[in-house]
């Protein structure tokens, strides 16, 4: 393999993950089609005065005899249906484009240019759509390394293609956030917080700051009150807008003695003290205001003391984030979702730990966000807490936007394909055998990684068991079908073999997170693809070749026990299985 050539090249071209193709990443609320058909190049958007130059200059129009208005007039079919609801209605030859605001306008607007891409023309239709939740979106709350700038502005990007209307920054080894939070950002960190609060707003992201002060707070402190404004006032200074305080992760004792004293030894208390009155300062300072907070005891079930203190004495206007139950949820069902807000007598954000990776570093989880039950009752929204590599939780987080936007048509693993097709483009194979790899994670979803590898495994260990076992005559009889079985997973190796390669031409910027894993996939893939066609040369050409391919093959042995710091858990199998193969091309080679 030529290395060298192709890390060039992923260093001349970084691109992103992007959204791509005609396809919409999320079933709408209520599509119809009618008989009639519209060219593409006759539609002509035809704007209402109030919508803004910037959004008018995203979206290029013809000049043609089917106008269709795009308007801000609240359309009556969109009542109910909250802010960010659309109808695009294309009948009897003419259009409407309308919205209950300028950010579901927005999603109207991108709609109609994905419906209407790579297409002569389109049958009329009405799409009339809707979130099942007002706040959807993602907390960068991990451990471990925090994602970098470029990583957040695409991943910003991505928000607004996809509708995610809410970014958390709550990276918790970013020292201004949790560990110094008291000292204000350097002046070079600052300007690029600044930069992804414009870039939001640019993508219709809300930007919410979260600060995590509970591990050195002294809550009866008044400068410590004032250092929390400071924080405040300051990102409020680079555009900031809405607020998070976080309790989570930390001792659930008070620290000192003055605290222990005035609280009576009851941290909620404290907590709750705190974020009562940050929720004032909030409301006076940016009306309307609606502060998050995630209490110390955000995933266990049933009531406690700190969160039957929460429903009785914390401001009505803040929502309380919680995990579900577990700090990774397998499911929230109905029933969880209700005891949850009643147990703190709140409007629940969840806090949703999936994919986040950060509590095992040599996995991945790139499989659809499921176990989640559809319209939860006294949810707010979803949060989802991603893996350290952003790039590679696109795939997840797409599902998850999908999801929140639609829960009741949401399908995990139809979702799955559409986010893959979506984002890898005419490259989507090579993003789909890597992240298939990776696809299992929650109840519901896949239930095994490559399953097909699986299959040619199952059909080609039937076929050698019975080519073997037959006799001279019978051979001949079971030669095709053996060889089309061996044909088929030397293909699926050798395709496995070159994903380094191809993964990094087509991927560049998500390779440099996936580089490990891929090593170790291509690796197997060397392994299985040239034992089997070791296996080939003996049966079919009376191995003299088998050798060199052997040769190949214990090579690619000997380098993966080099690769052994990387060992994805989840291809432990496929490691295995190749292994296999190689032990069977051996003793053939030897028997023959
Ligand atoms: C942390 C979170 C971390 C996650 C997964 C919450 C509320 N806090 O157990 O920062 O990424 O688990 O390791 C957490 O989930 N606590």
């Amino acid at each position: 393999m030529t290395k060298k050539a192709f890390v060039l090249t992923v260093f001349i071209i970084i691109l992103a993950l992007t959204i791509q193709g005609s396809e919409l990443f999320v079933q709408p609320q209520s599509l119809q089609y009618g008989t009639e058909t519209i060219f593409i190049k006759e539609i002509s958007l035809v704007f209402a005065e109030n919508i803004p130059e910037y959004i008018q200059a995203n979206y290029q129009t013809n000049i043609g005899s089917f106008r269709v208005e795009v308007t801000l007039d609240r359309q009556k079919e969109l009542e109910g249906k909250g802010d960010e609801a659309f109808i695009i209605k294309l009948e009897n030859g003419s259009g409407l484009i309308s919205a209950n605001s300028l950010r579901g306008l927005v999603y109207a607007l991108d709609a109609f240019k994905t419906i209407t891409s790579n297409k002569e023309s389109i049958n009329e239709f009405i799409l009339l759509d809707w979130p099942d939740y007002p706040l959807r979106g993602i907390i960068e709350g991990f451990y471990g390394p925090p994602w970098s700038h470029e990583d957040r502005l695409s991943i910003i990007r991505f928000m607004g293609q996809t509708r995610m209307n809410t970014y958390v920054y709550a990276p918790k080894d970013d020292p201004y956030h949790r560990m110094q939070w008291k000292d204000p950002y350097p002046k070079g960190q600052k300007e690029r917080l600044q930069e992804l609060v414009k870039e939001a707003e640019a993508n219709n992201v809300d930007f919410i700051f979260a600060i995590s002060p509970g591990n050195s707070l002294k809550f009866t402190s008044e400068e410590d009150w004032q250092a929390l404004i400071d924080k405040t006032e300051d990102m409020i200074s680079i555009g900031i807008k809405k607020f998070s305080l976080l309790f989570d992760d930390i001792n659930p004792t008070l620290k000192f003695k003055d605290d222990r004293v005035y609280y009576k030894n009851n941290y909620g208390l404290a907590h709750i003290e705190w974020s009562n009155r940050y929720q004032e300062y909030l409301r006076e300072k940016l009306p309307g205001s609606r502060l998050i907070v995630v209490g110390t005891d955000y995933y266990q079930e049933g009531t406690s003391r700190y969160r039957n203190q929460f429903a009785e004495m914390l401001d009505q206007d803040v929502l309380v984030f919680s995990t579900g139950y577990g700090v990774v949820a397998q499911r929230i069902t109905k029933g969880h979702a209700k005891e949850i807000a009643s147990a703190w007598g709140h409007e629940i954000v969840y806090w949703d730990n999936y994919p986040v990776n950060d509590y095992v570093r040599n996995r991945l989880y790139m499989g659809p966000l499921s176990g989640r039950e559809p319209l939860l009752p006294n949810t707010y929204g979803f949060t989802f807490n991603p893996m350290n590599e952003a790039e590679l939780s696109k795939v997840a987080l797409m599902t998850a936007a999908s999801y929140t936007w639609n829960s009741k048509n949401y399908n995990p693993m139809q979702s799955w394909e559409t986010a893959i097709k979506i984002l890898g483009g005419s490259n989507w194979q090579t993003l789909r055998r890597f992240a298939i790899n990776s696809v299992t994670g929650l109840p519901g979803g896949a239930t095994t990684n490559y399953p097909e590898m699986w299959e040619l495994v199952t059909r080609f260990n039937y076929a050698l068991n019975n080519y073997k076992e037959a006799s001279e005559s019978e051979r001949l009889e079971l030669e095709k079908e053996f060889y089309d079985a061996l044909f088929a997973i030397k293909t699926e190796f050798e395709l496995l073999s070159q994903l380094e390669v191809d993964f990094a031409t087509y991927f560049p910027r998500a390779y440099l997170e996936a580089e490990g894993y891929l090593k170790r996939l291509s690796n197997v893939g060397c392994l299985g693809f040239y034992s089997l066609k070791a296996i080939e040369d003996i049966i079919f050409a009376k191995g003299t070749e088998a050798d060199v391919y052997l040769k190949e093959a214990k090579d690619a042995r000997g380098y993966d026990k080099n690769l052994s710091s990387v060992e994805p858990s989840s291809i432990a199998d496929l490691i295995i299985i190749a292994n296999s193969f190689y032990r069977e091309a051996v003793s053939m080679q030897q028997e023959k």
